[in-house]
Parts: C-alpha cells; structure tokens; sequence
C-alpha cells in the first residue's frame, strides 16, 4: 500500500524557523511511522520560489531572484539535512519539471471554460500573496497577519471560476461516504471552513500582469500564474504529473500544513482538481500555530527560534521530539526555551535516560556487561507492549503526535515504577538470581520502547537498541513487530548478548 505525505512547500524569502521545521518533523515522523508499517511511503517537501514576495526579498538584498532562491533552497535543504528528514523529493517551483506541470493544469482548466478575463480592482497583501476584501482586515485596514496594509491593485485578469465548486465541495467535505470524500482536519477547523463555503464562494484571479517573476501563462504569455495555485501545483510535479505514473501515489494521503493556510488546501485546491477531473487529496491536516513567549515569531522582533539553536541546545533527536510535543498538535500554543528545557529534563533526561541507564549500570556492576542467564520472560515487555498496541497506534494514525508521545512517556513510566518496586539495588545483596530476572525484564521492555521511538527519534532509537544487547537492525525487526505484534520467546535481547555503551544521552539541564 502507497502512502503519500507533503509539507507545504516554503517561502524562500524567509529563512527555516522552528515554524517550518514543526511542520517538516512533524510529516517526517508519519512518514516513518508509515515506512515502519510497511507502506510504499513518498514524502514531499521543498521551496516555493515565485511571486512578488520572492521578487522583493531578492531586489531588497541586491540580488537575482534565481540567486535568492538557489541561496535560500539550499539552506532549507540543509535544516533538513540537520534534523534528519527523510523526504522523499524536494521540490523547487523554479524546476523545469514544475512548469510542465502546472502549464498543463491551467491550459486544462481553461480549455474545459472554466476560466475568463475580468477587470478587477482588488486589496493585495505581499506577505500573504493574496487580495483580500474589507471584511477580512483589521480597523487599520491591515492584514491580520502581517500587520501591513494591503496595496490597491488594478488588473486584468485571468480568474478561476472557483464559485461552480461551493456545493459540490461541501458535499465531499461534509459526507464521509462520499467516494471522494475530503476529511479536513481538525474538526473545529473543518466547521470554519464549511462555515465560511456555506456563505459562498467568489471566482479568484489565478494570473497576474505585473509579476514578472513566475510561469507564463500558456494561452496568454503575457501575463504569469498566480503564485498560490503555482504553488499547489507542486503536489502533482513531485510525483511525476503529467506523466501518467503520478497515479502511483496520488491522490495525496495527508496534506500538512498550519491553519494560515488552510484555506488554499481545502478550498482553492480541491475545487481546481475537480476543475481539472483529477481526485481530491484524501485528507487535509491544519496543526496549530505557534507563538514564543505569547508574541508572534517574526524577523522583526527579532524572536525567532531557529532549528540550528535547538539542536545545538538539545541535540537532533532530542529537538525533533521536543518541537513536535510540546504543545498539543492541533490547536495553536505558546512555546518558550523554559518549556522546552523543561519538558527535556522532565521526559528524556529524568524518565527515558534515567530508566536506560540506571538499567545498564545495573548489569555492568553486577554482570559485568552481559545479559545475565537467567528464566527468559517478557511480562514487563507485555505490559509495555499491551500499553503501546492500541494508544499509541491510535494516536499516530490520528495525527494527534503528542499523545502517542504522551503514551510512550507512560510506558517509561511504567517500568521505571517497576524498578522502584523490584528494588534491585537491594536485591545484588541478597538475590544475584532474581536481580539477573529483573534486569531481563527491564532490557526486553526498553526494547518495545525503543521500536516505538523510532519514528521520533531514529539516532537515539538506534542507541538504544544496540546498548541493550539487541539483535539485527532496529529498523527491519520494527517493520517485522508492527505487522504481527509477536516478540519471540527470548525478547529481542537475549542471554549472554554483550551490552553497549551509549554514553549519556540526555544530559540534565540545570
Ligand atoms: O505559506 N507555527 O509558505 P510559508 C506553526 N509558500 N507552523 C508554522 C509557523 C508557526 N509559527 N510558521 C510557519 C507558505 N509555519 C506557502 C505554502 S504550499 C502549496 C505553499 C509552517 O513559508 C506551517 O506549516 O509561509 C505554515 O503553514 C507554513 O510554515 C507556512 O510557510
């Protein structure tokens, strides 16, 4: 079975902030959540590289659009690098392939009449690439999210004749047995969004006379496509279109995303794939924007947390972690450098590290490093397992990232208490045998743990696995363990395996 996943594609006027890098770990950790569960996975992310926005950042440096755009596509592509995203493709709108792509959309559309020219006067804000009507602005007259008046414009153009689409949207979005079905989540955003269809729908203009710096239209080369349907676009060309073969992963399986721009994937999209006779994404997923210390992050205040600060703080797993679980994934929060000091100290250096290396000292003064022969037995593993089986696999499945994160920490939890009971400090005293039983137990466990923190943490996951004296690749025993749940008899560390050293992987904060 396929599974197709994209992140918006990024604006290459700003540089990746801990905003984007939520969204990219955030599709990363699903996608390797899907590979584990033995789907045919492709994963899209990349740059959105035209419009007037991108014309201007690179005019205020003094440099070529092009040069802006290779510049800051490669920065992206590093984050990424960084954090250990395994992106299938990474896609620029300034690729060849794309123009093809999209080209072929808007000709599609237009041969099918479902576009036409038409004056129109219209408010247009840069930061957002779109017009905007009065209702939509703050007192001032500016835009709700960039705080800027939006600038009168004057054109003829192209427009999409997106009002045909209202109703039969609502019908996709609203029936969940509708073949075409388009689940938007999470629910109080999806009434937004029907809230707002039911008022009805405006054609949008889908061209542009004055931007320069985007993909001619075919039938009218004097004008270029509108930057967000461009941008769109993007989900066809990463997977081939036109080629027939982009039907091996289409329709998309999850479009990711904050809620700032919902309303071009639930709307604007859907309606110009049904323009164009193409299926709908299955579903669309809006997670929460967040602020840092109550206050928008922007350039300006100078507030912005970038990915570099947080792995050289925390490490790169412990970043991808921290970024996704911190506030619940879904409705928007606020986040702070003593949050996220917090939440390390409290759930990997207090509960994950201590549970890992109170275990591995254990056996090292008392079984000098091999894992003692003793009755093989799995009860504690069991228990974890039984824990993980339906919560966390639930929660994934749902996207609700901090939860199955939440039910991992229970696990740790779990045997940590264990511990506590067994009092094992006590029992090298007095009884060597059940000491070698506990200390099994407490390995196997850590083993289940460890295959269910691989999507979020592939490094430490890895560590972990090989300091617990475990066999064969983590990654291939995880694919084998999620299609049956079976653990063989032994665990998958077993007796007279020698036991690693990982060194501290989570530091303590003060
Ligand atoms: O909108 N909190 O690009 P963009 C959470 N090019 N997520 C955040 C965030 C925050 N504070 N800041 C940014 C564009 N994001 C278009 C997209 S797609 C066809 C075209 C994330 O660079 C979040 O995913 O402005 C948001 O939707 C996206 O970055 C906006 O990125």
């Amino acid at each position: 079975m396929k599974f197709y996943i994209t992140t918006p594609i990024y604006y290459v006027n700003d540089i990746p902030h801990i905003g984007h890098s939520y969204t990219t770990i955030a599709a990363d950790i699903l996608a390797r959540w899907k590979r584990l569960n033995n789907y045919d996975v492709f994963f899209l992310t990349g740059t959105d590289e035209h419009g007037a926005k991108i014309a201007q950042a690179a005019k205020e440096k003094g440099i070529s659009p092009e040069d802006l755009c290779n510049q800051m596509s490669a920065k992206f592509k590093a984050v990424w690098q960084l954090l250990n995203i395994s992106y299938t493709d990474f896609i620029r709108t300034t690729e060849s392939r794309h123009f093809e792509s999209v080209e072929k959309i808007v000709q599609t559309l237009f041969d099918k009449g479902l576009i036409f020219k038409k004056k129109y006067e219209g408010l247009y804000c840069v930061g957002c690439e779109r017009f905007y009507v009065l209702k939509d602005l703050d007192e001032n007259g500016c835009c709700l999210l960039h705080k800027t008046k939006p600038v009168l414009q004057f054109e003829e153009n192209y427009f999409f004749k997106l009002s045909q689409f209202g109703d039969e949207l609502l019908k996709r979005i609203t029936d969940a047995t509708h073949q075409e079905h388009i689940q938007i989540q999470p629910e109080e955003r999806k009434n937004e969004i029907i809230g707002k269809l039911k008022l009805g729908l405006e054609d949008v203009s889908i061209s542009r006379t004055t931007i320069e710096w985007g993909i001619p239209l075919p039938f009218d080369k004097s004008q270029t496509v509108y930057v967000w349907i461009d941008a769109l676009v993007n989900y066809l060309t990463g997977i081939d279109f036109p080629k027939e073969e982009f039907k091996k992963y289409w329709p998309a399986d999850v479009h990711l995303m904050a809620k700032d721009i919902l309303w071009f994937h639930s709307v604007i999209w859907p309606a110009v794939l049904m323009g164009a006779g193409i299926e709908l994404p299955k579903k669309v997923y809006s997670h929460g924007f967040f602020t840092l210390n109550g206050n928008k992050m922007s350039k300006s205040l100078g507030n912005v947390i970038s990915p570099e600060d947080l792995v050289s703080k925390y490490g790169v797993d412990s970043t991808r972690y921290l970024t996704v679980t911190l506030i619940p994934f879904g409705p928007d929060g606020d986040i702070s450098w003593e949050g996220l000091t917090l939440k390390y100290n409290t759930d990997l250096a207090n509960n994950l590290g201590n549970l890992l290396s109170r275990t591995l000292k254990m056996a090292e003064k008392n079984f000098n490093n091999i894992i003692p022969q003793t009755k093989p037995n799995l009860y504690l593993a069991n228990q974890v397992a039984d824990i993980l089986k339906d919560s966390f696999i639930y929660n994934m499945e749902n996207i609700a990232l901090h939860k199955a994160a939440e039910n991992l920490q229970n696990a740790i939890t779990l045997v940590n208490q264990q511990i506590e009971q067994d009092a094992p400090w006590k029992l090298a005293k007095i009884d060597k045998d059940k000491l070698a039983y506990c200390i099994y137990s407490y390995l196997q466990a850590i083993d289940i743990i460890a295959i269910h923190l691989l999507c979020f943490m592939p490094e430490i996951a890895q560590k972990i696995w090989h300091s617990t004296g475990a066999t064969g690749n983590i990654e291939d025993i995880a694919k084998k363990y999620f299609a049956d749940f079976n653990i063989p008899d032994e665990g998958f560390s077993v007796e007279n395996a020698k036991l690693g050293n990982p060194g501290i992987l989570f530091p303590r904060f003060p």
